[in-house]
């Protein structure tokens, strides 16, 4: 556990935001409620005639099954005046020191999209961009077939996946669609520069960190099928070494309709988001979206990706493609407004197996979802628009129910604390604000908001889940070059996976005593890859709902 005791977020609250903090005591020892006062460390000259802005007391102590500790609430709403304030106790807990502003995530925001700037593969980071966290230019081999060793092709490009050093296609195309649909969202939170080799070359940034992973993808498309390439790596995982380091052979992994289809609907939404401003290239993005699908129509039951036996890289394994190729009817309908996708939709949208909502690497069928819903409403399937109108808006109703009753107001419960949870609460509030743009109200932007507290520190750990944001970030993140290049502090803006109670390897088995509490299986450890890894598409919907709260 970090001290200081009361929890926040980190980063401070707007001025117009509901602000909560959290006292977490174990249960035995906790008072029916606590006297606070809230002291200024630095405000407007005059404005503050004591230093203390504010005192009142806490909620009474309830039992929070996701930690296992009695948590109380600490209302500082009444707090509108910007400035630098501390919270604490007559028994001398406090918080860390958290601002009131007007803005206060945009730069945790930007850091997090130049987070995919330094997980570029195949080139070389300079000074200039990369401040003292360089590498040399990294997987330029060509790389062979696993079926078949004799072809080698250039797949060089590309994010690394996380803190290893494979490039693999489905999580690819879901990280790079939710930063797409966030600009989508939040144009003006994300049109800024943040310094990268394309900066001032006429696109937003944002895009052109995209389309660095959508120039690796599309040679990742098999040209005579259409079909993707399921990943490239090396057989095993790499030691720790600097990416340019990493000489063994790379082999590219045999075609899947999971990366197919997420291909195809992640081309499809880059063409769109494209087309304004490089037309060519949105041109060869809804052919090679269009070429993914006519393999997916030759394909209609391929059985799930394994990794053969001698394969060692992460597998993203998925038995089901339904979510995918869902998604890819929805986004090709919407690029092209052909009436065969809107049918493939359709006739998709309807199985009973379908998952509607979910925006992770395995489950996606929230992407179709969110795009179905955003088609103006002549344009939509009444039959098709209700049935999926239901299952999403049960979700979010679900979701604000979990956090009216959880002790830190966050959408997990405790069963949700698996490997990658941050992706739960980011992706979680994205379909939230998706809701919330359907049909504002119903308490769904307040728990998204919630997430993004407990993501910047306002959980039980009192972490800060990305590094170099908040006064207690992770500091010991799984990912190579951190752990390689002797710098003192790692990449930041990356996102940690999370508390993850399935303690998957050596240092959360070892140092994460049985019985904890879901909601605190997580060390800061740089071996402990199943609760401190970083992964792209963990970055890119917290860039999303970093966004959705700093316009
Ligand atoms: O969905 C089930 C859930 O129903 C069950 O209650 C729970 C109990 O543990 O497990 C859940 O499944 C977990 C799944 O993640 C959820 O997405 C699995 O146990 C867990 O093993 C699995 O972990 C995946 C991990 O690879 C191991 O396969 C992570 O999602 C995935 O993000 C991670 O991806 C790795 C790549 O392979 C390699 N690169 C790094 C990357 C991040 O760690
Ligand atoms: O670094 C690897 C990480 O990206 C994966 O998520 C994880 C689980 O597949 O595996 C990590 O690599 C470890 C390997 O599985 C076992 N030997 C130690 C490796 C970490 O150093
Ligand atoms: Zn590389």
């Amino acid at each position: 556990m970090h001290e200081p005791a009361i929890r926040i977020n980190q980063l401070g609250y707007r001025l117009e935001d509901v602000k909560t903090a959290f006292l977490a005591l174990p249960p035995d020892t906790a008072p029916a409620s606590v006297d606070f006062e809230v002291i200024v460390l630095e405000g407007p000259p005059g404005k503050f005639p004591s230093p203390i802005a504010l005192t009142g007391a806490s909620s009474a102590f309830r039992p929070d099954p996701a930690t296992g500790m009695a948590v109380a609430r600490i209302d500082i709403g009444a707090l509108d005046i910007p400035g630098l304030y501390r919270i604490r106790t007559k028994t001398g807990l406090q918080s860390p020191p958290f601002r009131i502003a007007a803005n206060p995530y945009a730069a945790a925001r930007d850091a997090m999209r130049k987070a995919l700037y330094f997980m570029r593969c195949g080139c070389a980071l300079e000074p200039a961009h990369a401040s003292i966290w360089t590498h040399g230019a990294c997987h330029t081999a060509k790389a062979c077939l696993h079926t078949d060793p004799s072809v080698q092709l250039d797949v060089s490009g590309g994010w690394h996946d996380a803190g290893d050093y494979g490039r693999y296609v489905g999580p690819g195309c879901n990280a790079v669609a939710e930063l797409l649909l966030a600009f989508e969202f939040f144009p003006e939170a994300l049109s800024g520069t943040v310094n990268i080799p394309e900066s001032g070359n006429g696109v937003p940034d944002l895009l052109n960190e995209c389309r660095y992973e959508l120039e690796f993808l599309l040679k990742m498309q098999d040209s005579a099928s259409g079909g993707l390439y399921h990943k490239v790596a090396t057989l095993q995982f790499p030691g720790y070494i600097m990416p340019e380091d990493d000489g063994e052979p790379l082999f590219i992994n045999h075609i899947s309709a999971t990366a197919s289809g997420g291909f195809a609907a992640c081309l499809a939404a880059a063409a769109v988001a494209f087309r304004p401003y490089v037309a060519a290239f949105a041109d060869r993005m809804l052919s090679a979206a269009r070429k993914a699908w006519a393999w997916l129509e030759a394909n209609p039951s391929v059985p799930g990706f394994r990794n053969p036996p001698d394969v060692h890289s992460g597998e993203y394994g998925d038995e089901t493609d339904t979510d995918e190729r869902f998604w890819a009817a929805v986004e090709l309908y919407a690029a092209t407004g052909e009436e065969a996708f809107h049918q493939a939709a359709i006739r998709l949208g309807t199985m009973p197996e379908l998952d509607r909502t979910s925006l992770g690497w395995a489950d996606i069928g929230g992407m179709g979802t969110i795009r179905y819903l955003l088609l103006p409403e002549a344009k939509r399937d009444p039959a098709l628009s209700q049935c999926l109108e239901a299952v999403f808006f049960a979700e979010a109703d679900r979701l604000a129910a979990v956090a009216a009753t959880d002790g830190f107001g966050t959408t997990l419960r405790p069963e949700d604390y698996i490997w990658g949870s941050a992706m739960l609460l980011m992706n979680h509030a994205v379909h939230l604000i998706a809701a919330d743009r359907f049909r504002p109200g119903n308490g769904y932007r307040q728990a998204a908001a919630q997430n993004l507290h407990s993501l910047f520190g306002a959980n039980a750990m009192g972490l800060s889940l990305v590094t170099g944001v908040g006064t207690y970030p992770v500091l010991n993140p799984h990912y190579r070059p951190s752990v390689a290049d002797g710098i003192a502090h790692a990449v930041p803006g990356l996102v940690s996976g999370g508390p993850n109670a399935g303690r998957q390897d050596p240092p959360s088995q070892h140092g994460i005593p049985d019985g904890t509490a879901p909601a605190l299986c997580l060390i800061d450890d740089i071996e402990s890859y199943a609760t401190n890894e970083v992964t792209i598409y963990w970055n890119a919907p917290a860039v999303f709902v970093a966004a959705a709260f700093s316009c």
